[in-house]
């Protein structure tokens, strides 16, 4: 294709058509206006939220459930700066999303002009890729290189563009970028790889998100099945693998599987498959010290960088996980055909299941007057439709979900993972909503993050008729933090009461959207079905009891201590 004669502002609308960009979410600007005005002719649908930072959770939400790279901009200084923390969430989900960063002029740069801020350092340390468009005439090369690196290193980019750079004239070429795989394993590491296995008393595979993002499941499903090997997901990737299966053992991590926990300590081999093995998501739980130290570790993951995060691995292969499964289960095949299923492992998993489902459904139990946290979560789990996707926030009530979330597929599950902002939530579910209008979206989080990025944006989904059922578990408290005061600060509740919550229901009614109100658990399972069947943006008050006698575990139980005071006036603080 020859070049053609165009503004900056055609090249680079051009470009997002070209990379296949059909939605961009943002908050309207100045900064762009010349862009945006061409949005509508050029069959990209700009959605503007009511604040940035569900912008970019939106197309992170967006590029999570359809593994392309999606995109947000906003006004250059306030606008952006309001995008950083979604930016994390996705950098650490390793999520395509190309943040477009108008900034100010080029002429006023360094004068403190209006709406100033040097916007490349406080993206530099959660993006793959950043760049300033230097010449109006680099619009289109630049936004390109933005996409291609947002595939190739998944995760978030940043173009910078000062915003008279909008504005002139250029010849240009406009055509899309490639989607490289991450390539295939080294055949020495799968030789190794079958040497270890062949050994294995009892090998585990952990499925880690690189499963659901490389679409590798059917691929993994088949190699546990040859080497029967129990499987476990990593924290809050439920979706890697299904429970269902007679070799699916649930989530380790906070508020995680036990029967995962039980069933990892047990191995000789641990093949990680698809995960940085993030720290975080490899703590302790319920006072279970479960990895396996003596174990060896067979690690795959798509990023080099990634090597020895949290575990030395015996060997480490960069390689994409789908690639590395069928080509290891190809040479066991051959190494050791016809290997026999090993019936006592399953049998060992269902028995460890059949225990952890038991002690969930005994703990979800509720008979108090308000309803349990756990059960509201045991009848969501009974009615969430299979082919559901769920967005969750970061909170205790939350978390305590990652025990009763179950799903048959991948890209399910969307959660903040290890940057843990309270506010992820409902942004994220707008994003998937838009990618996957045929399943019902519920966005789950607690009443405070409610407050910080959800609330707000039922206007946006409303306005936009983007139907996501937000459930907010309303205990009238930040109960996580609330819990680090009840077990490490004597009960003395310093700003984490929310008692004055307002109805939600009727608030969201007053905004256009469908409200209801549950405080009975044996009105759950109704409404979620009511609420599916609306296919309108929905709001659940869940209320639920809060405080000592329901609140999970600490999140960082780890990181805390009693406190010790020295001065006369704070001793009486003294636990
Ligand atoms: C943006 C942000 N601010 C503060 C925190 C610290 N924080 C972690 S959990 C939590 C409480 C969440 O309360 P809520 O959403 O009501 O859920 P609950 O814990 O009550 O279930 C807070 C404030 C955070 N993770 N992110
Ligand atoms: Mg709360």
């Amino acid at each position: 294709m020859a070049k053609r004669k165009m503004t900056p502002s055609e090249a680079l609308v051009e470009t997002l058509v070209a990379e296949g960009v059909t939605e961009v979410f943002g908050l309207v600007g100045s900064a762009y206006m010349d862009a945006l005005d061409l949005f509508p002719d050029a069959g990209i649908r700009f959605i503007p939220v009511a604040h940035e930072q569900a912008a970019a959770h939106a197309a992170d939400g967006l590029a999570r459930v359809t593994g392309r790279p999606q995109a947000c901009i906003a006004q250059n200084g306030p606008g952006i700066a309001n995008f950083v923390s979604a930016i994390t969430a996705a950098y650490w989900a390793h999520s395509p999303v190309v943040a477009l960063t108008p900034e100010t002029g080029s002429g006023g740069i360094g004068t403190g002009g209006f709406q100033e801020l040097d916007q490349m350092p406080m993206f530099e340390a959660q993006t793959v890729f950043q760049v300033r468009v230097n010449r109006p005439d680099r619009m289109a090369e630049l936004a390109r290189r933005c996409f291609y690196r947002s595939k190739v290193e998944l995760g978030p980019t940043q173009l910078n563009i000062p915003r008279d750079y909008f504005y002139g004239e250029l010849e240009e070429e406009i055509y899309a970028t490639p989607s490289p795989g991450a390539g295939r394993p080294p055949r020495k590491d799968i030789a190794d790889a079958v040497e270890i296995l062949k050994g294995a008393k009892y090998p585990v595979i952990i499925s880690g998100g690189g499963v659901s993002q490389g679409a590798a499941l059917a691929e993994v499903q088949a190699l546990a099945q040859y080497l029967t090997a129990p499987v476990v997901n990593t924290y809050l990737h439920n979706d890697t693998f299904p429970y269902s299966h007679e070799l699916g053992c649930g989530p380790l991590g906070y508020c995680g599987s036990k029967a995962a926990m039980r069933t990892i300590a047990k191995a000789d081999v641990v093949l990680a498959l698809g995960t940085r093995l993030g720290v975080f998501g490899l703590l302790p739980q319920y006072g279970l010290t479960y990895w396996p130290e003596q174990a060896t570790l067979i690690q795959v993951d798509r990023d080099a960088k990634k090597w020895g995060m949290s575990k030395i691995p015996k060997i480490f292969s960069v390689a994409d996980v789908g690639e590395y499964a069928t080509e290891l289960l190809r040479e066991l095949k051959s190494a050791v055909p016809g290997l026999a299923r090993n019936d006592e492992r399953v049998a060992d998993v269902a028995r460890e299941k059949e225990r952890w489902d038991k002690e969930l459904e005994e703990s979800s139990s509720s008979t108090s007057e308000l309803m349990h946290p756990r059960r509201l979560f045991w009848e969501l789990s009974q009615a969430l439709p299979g082919n559901a996707i769920v967005t969750t926030d970061i909170g205790n009530t939350c978390s305590i979900s990652n025990g009763y979330l179950r799903f048959g597929g991948t890209r399910q599950l969307l959660s903040a993972l290890s940057w843990g902002n309270c506010g992820f939530a409902y942004g994220a579910a707008m994003g998937a909503k838009i990618g996957r209008p045929d399943a019902p979206v519920f966005a789950i989080q607690g009443d405070g993050a409610w407050g910080i990025s959800g609330l707000a944006e039922v206007m946006t989904a409303v306005r936009e008729k983007i139907p996501v059922i937000a459930i907010v578990v309303n205990n009238h408290e930040w109960g996580a933090e609330k819990k680090n005061q009840i077990d490490f600060y004597g009960n003395r509740f310093v700003g984490t009461n929310l008692r004055e919550n307002p109805d939600y229901a009727e608030v969201a009614k007053a905004m256009g959207a469908v409200g209801f109100k549950v405080e009975d658990y044996r009105e759950v399972q109704d409404v979620v079905r009511e609420a599916v069947a609306s296919e309108r943006p929905c709001v659940i008050n869940a209320v639920v009891e809060g405080g000592e006698k329901v609140l999970a575990e600490p999140f960082r139980r780890d990181a805390l201590k009693l406190p010790k005071r020295h001065l006369e006036k704070y001793q009486h603080l003294n636990i």
